[in-house]
């Protein structure tokens, strides 16, 4: 049995470069990953989105311009929590991006994404978001650097894997 834990992650993109974070403390320290965090209780999965990107980065957003493209489970090994991480990107912002306690944002271009210095997962589910594919996947890792199992599906849209999941 897993008790699930729902978080946000957030990536701005134009139309050949993504905007990265480099993690300076906490969990994923010294990595590059989008923007995000936990769900507090007293909001929506999508204004946490904004609440997260804004104190991570300095970018404010709107809740409407933020799209959902993804959803990721990760499990490890020995752990009963399961993290829920829903994937949001816009290329929709205000504000310019700027150091935080938590984040060092810098841009990528599409053909030099830093996967080494990221987590595992990511090379594996990038190439669908680049590809404006919505996506689900799942992993399961031992330790921060292996990948035990996975499973990655392609998705007609978000909305219908959300109907499905509900249905009993
Ligand atoms: P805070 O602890 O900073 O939220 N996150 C992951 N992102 C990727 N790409 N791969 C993983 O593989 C991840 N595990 C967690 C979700 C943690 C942030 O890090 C993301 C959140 O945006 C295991 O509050």
């Amino acid at each position: 049995m897993f008790f699930k834990k729902v978080y946000t992650l957030v990536f701005i993109r134009n139309d050949n470069q993504i905007l990265l974070g480099f993690k300076k403390r906490g969990f994923g320290v010294n990595k590059w990953n989008g923007f995000g965090g936990k769900v507090e209780q007293n909001e929506t999965i999508v204004e946490a989105a904004v609440r997260e990107l804004r104190e991570e980065s300095c970018v404010n957003v709107k809740t409407s311009d933020l799209k959902n493209i993804g959803h990721l489970e990760f499990t490890f090994e020995g752990d009963p929590m399961l993290m829920d991480v829903r994937v949001f990107s816009t290329n929709n912002y205000e504000g310019t991006p700027a150091e935080t306690d938590e984040m060092s944002p810098k841009w990528f271009n599409y053909e030099h994404v830093p996967f080494s210095d990221m987590w595992p997962d990511d090379k594996l589910w990038f190439p669908y978001m680049l590809k404006n594919k919505a996506f689900y996947a799942k992993f399961h890792y031992q330790g921060n650097d292996t990948i035990l199992d996975y499973k990655i599906q392609e998705l007609d849209s978000m909305e219908a894997f959300y109907a499905n999941q509900n249905s009993p």
